[in-house]
């Protein structure tokens, strides 16, 4: 397989890094290193202030707040959050397209919004304190993932209403880096860039970074051998699987950031050096893991979704936000020396949770099955039918070969990988070649074609 051809180079180049001295870099040395019991007096005073805001200036957390008989002043402790109300997207659609601003809208320096598969798109604001802050929290993340003034990022982030484009930037060029503002798509034309401007770091979604490795093969450019050291790469679930494949085919550290367009953007979380959990950024934002069901915090190290309450947002005060995002928090020291909190890698989203004849399989699980496997290239689509009133599942992979002859026997030994590593059976279907649809931003992982309901 390709990958097992081009490791020994990859290895090379990683060794050569690392030979290199190599200082650890904080972006805000004193806010990423604070013992955590003063991280705690500053979340409180935020808190405090952030919840008085909110409270103050948007109708829909103060009714929330007066129902469940409570005021600002009533938060005392950090503790005290979990008596306040949560947040929900639909909030954000109900009150479309500003009504849970805190600030007048003619005081905002700039809105974003995302668009959503159905209904209304969900709209954000920011003041110029809040991009300034969102800036620095970017560059805070780049940092921490070894990006460096004076590197080049190639951002092939979509620019335009989606976060990622603008939240790299403007993270980036704070940072003190040359940004290409490449936006996604041409990928031809990226492949070119990245290698004459000397990218050593690249920004775009994994699916995407594929793409770019892809046709970066296909035109017999060798990005392994380009400057190219560091991916930044998130906005979409993936697996451990797919960083390797990524790290191998690009030859770089494929390092996993997160973030949302109702809490702020990219940069709420990321991977430092050590690839080992993302420092969710604890002195501008409060994380909570909940069970979806019950809305009761899980014990620390468990698995549930992940809330999040802002603490210096201005335009957009969120409290107790239920991202819909699965994870597990822990608190323990990393090697890093930051003293915050770490997420494991976001499974999936809560929506995103298929349940066939009654198992709960995640895009990503079977992604982690699928790449890897012989014969077949890292690209994928789940197709939901409804047959009865059972759901069913086809899993449409795609060979590397063009020999159809071989394709049966593809498909049962995908089929029987998927029954006994996830537990679920899937019909599956190989596909040529280039035939399942490549991404350019967030790729497209479910068709859903069971009938809506009315
Ligand atoms: O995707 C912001 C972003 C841009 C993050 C660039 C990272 C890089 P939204 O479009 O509002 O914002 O989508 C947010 O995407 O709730 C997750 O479900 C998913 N997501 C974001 N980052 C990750 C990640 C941007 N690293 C939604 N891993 C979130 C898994 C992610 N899922």
């Amino acid at each position: 397989m390709m990958t097992a051809v081009l490791q020994p180079r990859y290895a090379a180049k990683v060794h050569e890094h690392a030979r290199a001295p190599r200082r650890r870099h904080f972006f805000d040395r004193e806010a990423e290193t604070m013992p955590r019991e003063e991280l705690r007096r500053l979340q409180l005073k935020r808190l405090k202030a952030s919840v008085k805001a909110a409270y103050e200036n948007v109708a829909l957390h103060r009714e929330r707040m007066r129902a469940k008989r409570l005021r600002p002043q009533d938060i005392r402790s950090l503790e005290d959050l979990r008596q306040l109300p949560f947040t929900v997207k639909s909030d954000l659609r109900d009150h479309y397209p500003f009504g849970m601003f805190a600030r007048p809208r003619e005081t905002l320096a700039r809105l974003h919004a995302s668009s959503g598969t159905t209904g209304k798109p969900t709209v954000v604001g920011y003041t110029r304190d809040d991009l300034r802050t969102w800036a620095d929290l970017m560059a805070r993340s780049m940092a921490c993932a070894g990006v460096r003034a004076g590197d080049v990022v190639h951002n092939a982030y979509g620019y335009g209403l989606f976060t990622g484009g603008l939240g790299a930037h403007y993270g980036a060029e704070r940072l003190g880096a040359t940004v290409v503002p490449m936006s996604g798509g041409a990928t031809e034309r990226q492949v070119l860039l990245i290698r004459d401007f000397g990218a050593r770091v690249l920004c775009a979604t994994p699916s995407y970074a594929l793409n770019i490795a892809e046709v970066a093969e296909r035109e017999g450019v060798d990005l392994r051998a380009s400057r190219l050291e560091i991916g930044l790469f998130g906005a979409e679930p993936w697996s451990e699987a797919m960083r390797r494949e990524i790290e191998a085919r690009l030859g770089l550290k494929a390092i996993d950031v997160y973030g949302l367009s109702e809490i702020m953007g990219p940069g709420v979380a990321v991977e430092c050096e050590a690839q080992d959990g993302l420092h969710g950024w604890e002195d501008h934002f409060l994380f909570e893991i909940i069970d979806p069901e019950s809305g009761q915090p899980v014990a620390e190290g468990d698995a549930g979704e992940l809330v999040i309450t802002t603490l210096t947002k201005q335009a957009l005060p969120m409290i107790r936000y239920r991202t819909r995002d699965i994870t597990r928090a822990s608190t323990t020291r990393c090697a890093c020396g930051r003293n915050h909190l770490r997420l494991q890698r976001i499974t999936g989203r809560n929506d995103d949770m298929l349940i066939i004849r009654g198992v709960n399989v995640y895009p990503s699980q079977i992604e982690a099955v699928l790449i890897g496997l012989p014969g077949i290239a890292p690209h994928y689509q789940l197709v939901l039918e409804r047959r009865g009133s059972l759901d069913e599942l086809t899993v449409e992979v795609e060979a590397t070969d063009e020999d159809v002859l071989a394709y049966p026997e593809i498909e049962a030994r995908v089929k029987h990988h998927i029954k006994s590593l996830v537990g679920v059976s899937a019909a599956v279907v190989a596909k040529m070649p280039g035939e399942v649809p490549r991404s350019q931003g967030k790729a497209v992982r479910v068709r859903d074609l069971r009938p809506k309901a009315r």
